[in-house]
């Protein structure tokens, strides 16, 4: 990928999906991306992405999957945009947020709610687990919460964008659909997306993932 800047960019996504986050970076960073609406559960996507799932991004002919290799390979073909930071402290904190946001919050929280599937063979203990997910999800936010009381700047790492903020935009609309207050509850996070909600690449990438709490 040596001359990467030159190469065409594809982002495969799905409506209301995570994959808002790479969308929202692609913005910020002015990369030109064709959008491909991914069919998950399909044989032709599972070609593309074995494990089914989205964001799917190619550079070129090289097929990246994972919210952090994609968003990695963005930031690095638009390093003028910093949007995994300004300095070698906050790209291991950019790094730090991603891990806790794929897995803790996506892969386990949410998932336990939305996918219980694959949490159990027993659909007797659903809701038993969804339950606990929801009690996941809420100390999630807690820590969010947590995290952007503690500094006055209106963004995850640092005094700037970067990746860390569209994903933790994504994680609060995403309370709507599971009815969660928020506004009362995590009143710096409220401000602080509501803040980012403003923003031009945010909104244009809303655009593509409509009702992203619903
Ligand atoms: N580990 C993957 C997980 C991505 C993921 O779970 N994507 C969801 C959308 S938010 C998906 O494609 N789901 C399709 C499905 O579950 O069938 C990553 O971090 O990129």
């Amino acid at each position: 990928m040596s001359s990467a800047k030159n190469l065409e960019l594809k982002l495969w996504f799905s409506p209301r999906s995570c994959s808002f986050v790479p969308h929202v970076a692609l913005c910020e960073a002015g990369l030109k991306a064709e959008l491909i609406l991914a069919e998950a559960g399909t044989k032709e996507f599972k070609s593309l992405n074995p494990k089914g799932r989205v964001p799917v991004l190619a550079i070129g002919d090289d097929i990246i999957t994972e919210m952090s290799a994609v968003l990695t390979g963005i930031s690095w073909l638009a390093p003028e945009a910093h949007l995994f930071g300004r300095s070698p402290l906050e790209t291991i904190r950019v790094y730090e947020w991603l891990n806790y946001l794929s897995t803790t919050a996506h892969a386990q929280s949410f998932a336990s709610v939305w996918r219980t599937e694959r949490f159990t063979n027993d659909p007797d203990l659903y809701p038993s687990i969804q339950s606990r997910g929801v009690e996941n999800i809420r100390d999630v936010y807690a820590l969010i919460e947590g995290k952007l009381a503690e500094s006055d700047s209106n963004y995850a790492v640092g005094s700037s964008f970067t990746v860390v903020d569209p994903f933790l935009v994504l994680l609060y609309l995403w309370a709507g659909r599971l009815s969660i207050e928020m506004e009362n509850t995590y009143p710096k996070y409220t401000l602080y997306v509501n803040s980012l909600l403003r923003r031009e690449s945010v909104i244009e990438a809303g655009k593509v993932h409509a009702n992203l709490g619903a």
